[in-house]
Parts: structure tokens; sequence; C-alpha cells
């Protein structure tokens, strides 16, 4: 693994949710293998779980972590090509990549998406210039059009809880009142796409995913009609990309509750938090033993620490060869 940014870089998606299920049994497995060396995490957007779970994650390899709010503390980054910087941009992407690139060894990047220009967001231009500048194996921490590692840890809770070999998935939109980014729903359909599960996806009229993340999943305007023996329940607000960025709907017909919950297989409930209560999802569910978020974010860890352990390995591969 070079980089982690999509489920195109896991070369081996169930290698990677077994190998994550040996760490959540023994973290300290592998304690000695980031000695002598750091991971930055650079935040441009807040963030509770990703930074919580993928500082104990390199903590659990040995690594050392340098964290910054980039957008807070950082010079304002510049990311045109050939632009005039008389503006209130400080630093170009150019300079500021590589520097980082100098005091890191892993760099982890958080950048929600503009949800104004649709081309830029889904040419990941901010991501794939610290790919491009920064000279290290970089991981994404949530990007313009994908978060890979929740639809990592979704699939190690789904792993974990499956009450059959092949379980049915149903990722639903539900209300929210500010515009979200894509990228989660994205991400969960493309790792899903990329499991042993019956994967069906249920939204209002309008809020069709980009077609290269839908793939084969099943859609259906009908929500009630996806709830359906399903054996989890996946809730996400995502605003339009077809009308792009726009929020077209807020009917809270859509949340999810405890009358739905009984359409199903007795289904988990899942969500990648934060969530709004009693917008996207009722307290009844959130408070019944059909939640299942703490223990999906708590699974966050598991999916960082081999990620980040992938990472390492290949670095030291490239440093000592003669060891392999
Ligand atoms: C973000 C999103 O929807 O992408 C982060 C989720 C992990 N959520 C909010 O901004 C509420
Ligand atoms: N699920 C998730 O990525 O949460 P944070 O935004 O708090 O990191």
């Amino acid at each position: 693994m070079k980089h982690f940014l999509s489920v195109k870089d896991a070369v081996d998606v169930q290698a990677l949710v077994k190998e994550a299920l040996l760490y959540k049994k023994t973290p300290y497995a592998d304690k000695h293998i980031g000695k002598n060396r750091t991971m930055g995490l650079l935040f441009f957007n807040s963030s509770l779980r990703t930074r919580l779970s993928t500082q104990r994650a390199a903590q659990n390899l040995g690594l050392e972590l340098i964290v910054m709010n980039v957008s807070q503390d950082g010079w304002g980054l510049e990311f045109a090509e050939g632009a005039i910087m008389n503006g209130n941009k400080a630093e170009h992407i150019k300079e500021a990549a590589p520097v980082i690139g100098q005091y890191c060894d892993i760099v982890g990047i958080r950048s929600f998406p503009s949800l104004t220009d649709r081309e830029d967001d889904y040419n990941e231009t901010v991501i794939n210039q610290f790919v491009k500048y920064t000279g290290r194996p970089i991981v994404s921490l949530e990007s313009a059009t994908r978060h890979p590692l929740q639809s990592l840890a979704d699939l190690i809770t789904i792993e974990e809880l499956k009450p059959k070999p092949r379980p049915k998935v149903v990722l639903t939109w539900a209300p929210h009142v500010k515009a979200l980014p894509q990228a989660v729903p994205n991400s969960f359909a493309e790792w899903m796409n990329a499991a042993d599960v019956d994967f069906v996806i249920t939204h209002p009229k309008g809020y069709e995913l980009a077609p290269e993340f839908v793939g084969d999943a099943k859609v259906t305007y009908n929500q009630e009609e996806a709830f359906a023996d399903a054996d989890f329940i996946y809730a996400k607000n995502w605003s339009s990309y077809q009308d792009y960025g726009k929020i077209l709907n807020q009917d809270p017909a859509w949340m999810v509750t405890m009358d739905k919950m009984k359409l199903t297989n007795n289904a988990k409930f899942m969500h990648c938090l934060p969530v709004r209560r009693n917008v996207v999802v009722e307290d009844a569910v959130l408070d019944s033993p059909h939640s299942v978020v703490v223990q999906q974010a708590g699974n966050r860890i598991w999916a960082a620490q081999v990620v980040i352990k992938q990472l390492l390995l290949k670095i030291i591969r490239e440093e000592s060869p003669y060891l392999f």
C-alpha cells in the first residue's frame, strides 16, 4: 500500500478486515514497528473520532505524532497553479507539502469538499496535491469525495455483527439541517460493493450519488421497501450530487424511527457520527440495542492501525530490502 485514499488502495479488503480484528485482540502486537518514526495529522476541518482514533492507532504502533489544525493555526494555503499570491493565501502547497514531508514519515489529511465546485471536489485537488508534493505516504482522514478509514471501520463492524454470511446492508439518506458532503456515502458504497453483502441504497429523488460509487448497488426511492429484512441500517445525510451541494429535501418522514426498524431483520443501526438526534434518527433507536454506533466508532482504531501498519511496512521494505 502506497497511500490510503480509497478502496482501490486496499489490495485485499477481506485480509485488511481480518488483520484489523486481530489488532482488536492484540493492540500492541506491533508496538515497535513505528519506533523513531513520526506521523503527521493535518486537519482542515473539525474532528473527534478521526483525530483520536488515528492518534491511538499510531501510538499502538509506537509512532510519534504531530497533530495540527492547519486551517486554524497554519498559513492560508494556495493550491492553484500559477497563482499570483497577492491575496490572503500566504503559502503555496508546492512549498508547504514538501516541508511537512521533511518532518513526517506518513501524513494524514482531512479536507472536506467546497460543495460549490463539483469538478474541483471530484478531482480531489486538495488531497491529490498533498500526494503529489509531500513525498510521503498520504492517508485520507476524509477527503472531498471519500472517507475510507470510516468505511473500513464500518466493514469491520459488519463482519463482527453479521447474522448470516451475506447480510443485507441498507444505506439510507436521512434529513439534516446543513449541506453535508457525499464522502461518507460514496465511500461506504464503494466498500460495500467490494464486500460480500446484499447492498441497497435508498434516498429521495435528486440525491443520486455519482454512478462510479453506486456501482451495482440496488437503488430505491422507497425507504420502507429497502428496510424490509435488512440486517444493517446505515443512516447518513448528504447534499445533492446532481444539484451540487444543495439541500433538496428536509422531509422528517425520512428520519430513522423505531417503527421503521421493526420492518428489518432486527437490524443493527449504524452511523459514522456525529449524528443529530431526532433529525437523522430518533432517540428510541440510538438508545436501543439496535444501535452499534459506539462499537463502530471504536473500530476506527483498528481500521487506522492496520492501514498505518501497511504503509510502515512499505517504508521499512524500501529502506532495508535485505530484510525481506
Ligand atoms: C461530516 C460529513 O458528513 O462528511 C463528517 C462525518 C464524519 N459530517 C458533518 O459535517 C456533520
Ligand atoms: N466519523 C468521523 O469521521 O468522525 P469525526 O468527524 O469526529 O472524525
